[in-house]
């Protein structure tokens, strides 16, 4: 009987050519340089801007598991645009599965959404986080008393960005955008949307009131909070050899948590699609 997918304890693949199993790719389908975002959406706007490899038109592969692939060509580079959904484990599978069947250097820039966490920050600009995420998690031994004493919050230390790839994003959308539309940080990537990102739920024993003030005492410079940004950070330094995954990332600022502004639909757009655009002649101009 033919088996269903094969090197079970490495990064299993299923038919032929071998497909990664939860982004469904196979070798070379995506690109050394790719801009990822969680929104199909986001990534279907953003591949308006390719242009076809081979008279083939555009590659685009939506896979079971919810990941959206486009590749193309930018300003003469071979370009991708995925979209991962949201959270920790779909960056887990995208940044592994897309190692595994790109070959050589690679470079990502993730463009997503945020909430905010200074007032001075305005909806509709871009935040960059040049200064490194770190994240908060659950600590579900708090929660269920086999850890009652230890907090019921993690906050790590802060993973940063690649410098090189970091500074061309900042200058890229810099120039796209104009400099008063663009923000440098520090990132918050929690592993809830909600508990770990202070809000408050009266249907669950959360425990977070006080979650957002530790946060910014530890991290003054935090400007944003969003999902799947450490996880970027911390697997692109940590992939093999050291050097050959370079990430940076970027979000479209769409509410405010302080001041309670969000952004209309419209600036979302225009913010996503001249950033978008940029991030990808980031990628394009950089040596790999
Ligand atoms: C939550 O609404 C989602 O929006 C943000 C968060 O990180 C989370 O994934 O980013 P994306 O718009 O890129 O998905």
């Amino acid at each position: 009987q033919k088996s269903v997918y094969a090197d079970t304890n490495g990064v299993p693949r299923s038919g032929t050519p071998g497909r990664v199993l939860h982004i469904g790719l196979a070798d070379g389908e995506i690109a050394n340089r790719i801009v990822v975002v969680g929104h199909h959406s986001r990534a279907e706007l953003l591949s308006g801007f390719l242009q076809p490899e081979n008279g083939n038109g555009i590659f685009k592969l939506a896979s079971d598991r919810g990941f959206l692939t486009y590749t193309g060509m930018f300003g003469g580079q071979r370009l991708s645009v995925v979209s991962i959904g949201m959270g920790l484990s779909m960056m887990d599978f995208f940044a592994r599965e897309a190692r595994a069947v790109v070959k050589g250097n690679m470079a990502a820039v993730r463009l997503g959404t945020c909430g905010c966490l200074q007032d001075w920050v305005k909806v509709g600009n871009v935040s960059v986080a040049s200064q490194g995420s770190a994240l908060v998690q659950r600590n579900y031994s708090h929660f269920d008393g086999s850890a009652a004493d230890v907090k019921p919050y993690l906050l790590t230390e802060l993973c940063l960005p690649d410098d090189e790839l970091n500074a061309a994003v900042v200058g890229a959308l810099r120039d796209a955008m104009g400099a008063d539309k663009v923000v440098e940080g520090v990132n918050i990537t929690a592993d809830s949307f909600y508990s770990s990102q202070g809000r408050a739920d009266p249907a669950f024993n959360d425990e977070n009131s006080d979650l957002v003030s530790e946060v910014l005492a530890k991290y003054p410079n935090a400007i944003t909070m969003e999902m799947e940004t450490f996880q970027l950070f911390h697997l692109a330094r940590s992939c093999l050899p050291k050097g050959s995954f370079r990430a940076a990332a970027a979000v479209v600022n769409v509410a405010n948590r302080p001041t309670g502004d969000v952004v209309g639909e419209e600036a979302l757009r225009t913010a996503e699609s001249v950033g978008g655009k940029a991030l990808l002649q980031a990628l394009c101009n950089l040596q790999l």
